[in-house]
């Protein structure tokens, strides 16, 4: 386990790279090294001009035409290399911008990695592969297993990201919401405080997200099939709303999933009954009902065994649709414990 790094980094490849309009032309695919030369893979992206009569590279002030006659039919994959270019073409292996132009000069090309960029170097027999639709993609990813002239085969270009959540008392801590940027990806922890993703290998910026309480920021480096475990620490300040599920409270649903309704079943202590309520909230986060627990019929106040009935309908009393919700024990403006209840139609 390695332990929590607080690194705190910017991402500049943002997500206006991630799908574009299809421009027609020469894209680059795949970019690798073999004994120290450069290989690029072009795929020809509704570009029916069939040769590279015209089309010429760029990266860090190099230009390149490539040379007359190359053969290149639409929606094929090809491979390029010094001696396919009229000028000498160096392409940085620590990083670089490389950008491709068709015929009379459109730009229609591009990749991005190193310095700057969530795109590591690839280390030697990986490429960096093009991943997502080739006719809107410009994400590059290192690629354990390169498919040099065929379409990339989205393998070994991944790695697996777990991690452990606690607290500053080692309590692990559950819902805390893992996001990697500049994905979408994310996980949210189990009870015993644990995640696992299995993002493309990149860089992120990784978010937790503890309700509105806690958060850090740090950095992770996911490289080809590897595996990647993390130790990360929260500071749940004491007091605040939020809180750690007492062993004592409990909660649960039946019959779930369920239609049209179901029992929300859980224990209270004395001290929590006074202004118990279960809330339930949607899969948005968005609270569509409380339901009050009568406990007037209770002669005794101590460790008490409750049951709501919730039927499926929001505070309007209109049916809720399909889908996630959740169940919350609240008392005293605190969240004692959660259940999540799946509505089927
Ligand atoms: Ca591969
Ligand atoms: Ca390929």
């Amino acid at each position: 386990m390695k332990n929590l790094v607080l690194v705190i980094s910017l991402c500049l490849l943002g997500g206006g790279l991630w799908a574009n309009p299809i421009l027609t032309g020469p894209r680059i695919s795949e970019l690798m090294w073999v004994d120290g030369a450069w290989q690029l893979e072009l795929y020809n992206c509704y570009f029916d001009q069939n040769s590279l009569d015209g089309c010429y590279m760029s990266a860090a002030g190099d230009t390149a035409w490539f040379n007359t006659g190359i053969l290149f039919l639409m929606d094929t994959y090809l491979v390029v290399q010094q001696s396919d270019l009229q000028e000498t073409f160096t392409i940085d292996p620590t990083g670089t911008e490389i950008n491709i132009y068709k015929d009379g000069g459109e730009w229609s090309g591009y990749c991005a990695f190193g310095p700057g960029t969530c795109t590591e170097p690839p280390l030697s027999g990986e490429s960096l592969s093009c991943v997502g639709d080739i006719t809107e993609s410009f994400l590059f990813v290192r690629d354990a297993s390169p498919s040099m002239g065929q379409p990339n085969d989205n393998t070994n270009n991944r790695g697996v990201f777990s991690g452990w959540v606690h607290d500053q008392d080692g309590n692990p801590l559950e819902n805390v919401v893992v996001s990697l940027s500049p994905t979408s990806l994310t996980a949210t922890t189990d009870a015993t405080g644990t995640f696992t993703l299995q993002p493309y290998a990149l860089q992120y910026d990784v978010h937790l997200q503890y309700y509105s309480l806690a958060m850090a920021d740090t950095t992770i480096s996911i490289a080809p099939d590897s595996q990647n475990s993390v130790e990360y620490q929260l500071f749940v300040p004491v007091g605040a709303h939020v809180q750690i599920t007492p062993p004592q409270v409990s909660i649960s649903v039946h019959p779930n999933p369920f239609n049209p309704s179901t029992e929300i079943m859980f224990n209270l202590t004395a001290n929590d009954a006074e202004d118990a309520k279960i809330e339930i909230f949607n899969a948005r986060g968005q609270k569509i009902r409380e339901l009050g627990i009568d406990l007037s019929s209770r002669t005794e106040l101590r460790d008490l065994s409750c049951s709501v009935t919730w039927d499926g309908t929001d505070a309007a009393g209109s049916p809720v649709a399909s889908g996630i919700y959740f169940a919350r024990l609240v008392s005293g403006g605190m969240h004692l414990a959660q259940a999540k209840m799946l509505l089927l139609q």
